[in-house]
């Protein structure tokens, strides 16, 4: 490994970290997995030279994606994670009193290097006896699953390349629907309003042809250098801008970003964001 890591975000733009050593690099059949130390984030793991996630900042990105959803509901149950091979999504989910999280990770690779090299991610996790890990095709997995399985579907999924690309997609979109009972909850993260402008606007389009309801939210994950990250959440009936009550309970005092007056605040979209929608509608 160079002395630098370099993330390419276009040909524009490019994002690098000092690397002080390589930990692992693997290439499994779907990507080339890579953990590293930096001096800046600690710990990182990256996918296919795109930079995924860091045990300095890791916790924006886990407990926005798991929460908004975990509490826009009452006592969600059954939750599935799309993704989320480092633990870190399926670690926040599991500070709610769920029943049952099935987690549907396609590369096994990426869990085995994360369970052995950025323990801390997924923690006590990976011991909780209800997370089931299958290692297996999420958008297969979604079209064969029953209707009405779901409370939560989570998608924590890389950019639209690669083996991730076609969970961008509309019919994926549809069967993730399908599979979630009546009042339940689809969050996903869903790029940057700021520099994959184009991808995030689409993005919001293609969820609202599919929900009557998608809701953006915003917060800052340093290690993506784009000022802003977005998740969003789908559902067909559920306002999440609202956290419910248990929202505020003792479970999630431990989070790092998260509280109940962030959650409100995060979904507050900026003009120049809701202007992109209003120009996605029009079109
Ligand atoms: N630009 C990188 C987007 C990656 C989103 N997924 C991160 C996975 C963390 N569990």
């Amino acid at each position: 490994m160079s002395l630098w890591f370099e993330e390419n975000w276009n040909n524009t733009v490019r994002f690098a970290l000092r690397a002080e050593r390589t930990v692992a690099r693997v290439q499994s059949p779907f990507q080339r997995i890579e953990v590293f130390d930096s001096a800046a984030f600690g710990r990182v793991l990256a996918l296919d030279s795109i930079l995924m996630t860091s045990e300095r900042d890791e916790f924006f990105y886990h407990e926005m994606i798991a929460h908004p959803a975990l509490t826009a509901i009452d006592a969600p149950r059954d939750v599935l994670i799309i993704g989320g091979g480092d633990g870190g999504t399926a670690r926040e989910v599991l500070r709610h009193p769920v029943e049952r999280v099935t987690m549907v990770e396609i590369d096994a690779a990426v869990i085995e290097v994360c369970k052995a090299h950025l323990p801390a991610i997924g923690g006590a996790a990976w011991q909780d006896p209800r997370l089931e890990v299958n290692v297996a095709d999420g958008i297969a997995f979604a079209k064969a699953a029953a209707p009405d399985s779901f409370d939560v579907v989570i998608l924590d999924g890389a950019d639209p390349v690669g083996p991730s690309a076609p969970l961008f997609n509309e019919a994926f979109y549809g069967d993730i629907r399908r599979i979630l009972r009546p009042h339940g909850v689809f969050s996903l993260q869903s790029e940057s309003p700021m520099l994959t402008t184009e991808l995030w606007r689409s993005t919001q389009l293609r969820l609202r042809r599919v929900f009557r309801n998608v809701y953006p939210c915003f917060a800052p994950v340093p290690l993506y250098s784009t000022g802003v990250w977005s998740w969003s959440v789908a559902s067909d009936g559920v306002d999440p801008r609202r956290p419910r009550a248990h929202g505020a309970g003792t479970a999630l005092a431990p989070c790092k970003y998260y509280t109940p007056d962030i959650h409100r605040a995060a979904f507050l979209v900026p003009p120049y964001a809701q202007r992109l929608i209003e120009t996605a509608d029009a079109a």
